[in-house]
């Protein structure tokens, strides 16, 4: 019995062996006016993919032509009549690759080629999403965006109750079924935030990789502020959506009680400020205790959705 049990083993692990040996990586490269950082990543790429999909999403500039020099029997090359945005263009990817796992890149030259076999080796050991946060030479961010990039993060790391150092990040890996089953419901840049927070949300095993990050090659697409306010908007419905009802239910009452404790705090304000006295000589405790209340059900609501979605993660591996 205990022979027959280590053979099963043995013959599952090579199996997992041959699997993972077997896996096929390709690379999704959405461009929309890069064609200048198109050739250099294409070529920076090729000898750590199996195959590398380009999209043009409906370029003005030279890309598609740039675009055609590249391809070979590794590179296909797809192109949007109109530009669609980036999520249109890493979808036309996804559906035209053929690998196992998928590695997302930028077509502006700035995550290096040579983070990809960190990347794939992790969701070989079990992880579902591998993101290459941008950790080394971050002044090739410009400040403001780093700025956003950090409270991004940190807010994504306390609605998802697990660290993220690098939420945005257009370099990262899964499997190829992950993408379909997080089935991320956006249209511009808000997309890694909300694939992010989504996957953490659901329990899944996110690993980050620390990568450097190049100063970028051709104009940046990127408009601080209308994505910027897109992103924050994506976080909070993801955030809401994602969080189970008996989060919820601890969740609601507590953004009521942070709001009256802002009102009274801003009553004892208006009182102080007005007439150099505050009549409602409780307010003050009331802001205090209320926010802090409120403050504190809000994190026991996120770390209880959090266990029951790591609980959930667990069960669906053991039925497996
Ligand atoms: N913004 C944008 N990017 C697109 C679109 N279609 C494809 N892309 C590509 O998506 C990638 C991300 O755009 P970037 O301008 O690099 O945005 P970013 O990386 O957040 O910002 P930077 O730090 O300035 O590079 C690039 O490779 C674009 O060419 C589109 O419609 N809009
Ligand atoms: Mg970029």
């Amino acid at each position: 019995m205990e022979i027959e049990e280590k053979n099963f083993k043995v013959r599952d692990g090579l199996a997992y062996v041959f699997e993972v040996m077997m896996m096929k990586t390709s690379l999704v490269v959405p461009a929309y006016n890069e064609e200048k950082g198109l050739p250099l990543v294409v070529t920076e790429y090729l000898q750590w993919v199996d195959e590398i999909i380009i999209v043009d999403d409906g370029s003005t500039d030279g890309t598609f032509e740039a675009g055609k020099k590249c391809v070979n029997d590794k590179v296909k090359l797809f192109r949007h009549e109109v530009n669609s945005g980036k999520v249109a263009a890493l979808r036309t990817g996804v559906e035209h690759s053929s690998g196992d796992i998928i590695v997302f890149t930028d077509a502006d030259n700035t995550y290096p080629a040579r983070y990809v076999p960190d990347l794939v080796r992790e969701i070989e050991k079990g992880a579902d999403l591998v993101l290459g946060a941008r950790l080394q030479s971050r002044d090739n961010i410009p400040a403001f965006n780093r700025l956003g990039n950090n409270i991004f993060s940190f807010l994504a790391t306390y609605i998802s109750c697990m660290r993220i150092k690098d939420s945005q990040t257009g370099m990262r890996a899964f499997r190829r079924q992950m993408f379909d089953k997080l089935d991320v419901k956006a249209k511009g840049l808000e997309f890694e935030t909300k694939m992010t927070v989504r996957a953490a949300k659901l329990g899944y095993k996110i690993v980050e990789i620390p990568i450097e990050y190049r100063e970028r090659v051709g104009v940046s697409k990127l408009n601080p502020v209308k994505d910027g306010a897109r992103m924050l908007t994506a976080l909070f419905s993801v955030a809401y959506t994602e969080t189970s009802l008996l989060s919820k239910m601890m969740l609601l009452p507590s953004i009521a009680f942070i709001f009256i404790g802002v009102i009274t705090g801003f009553i004892s304000v208006y009182e102080k400020v007005q007439y150099g006295v505050i009549s409602h000589e409780f307010y003050p405790i009331f802001t205090a205790f209320l926010i802090l209340v409120g403050v504190q059900l809000i994190s026991l609501g996120l770390i209880v959705d959090y266990l029951t979605k790591k609980l959930d993660r667990i069960e669906e591996h053991l039925i497996r």
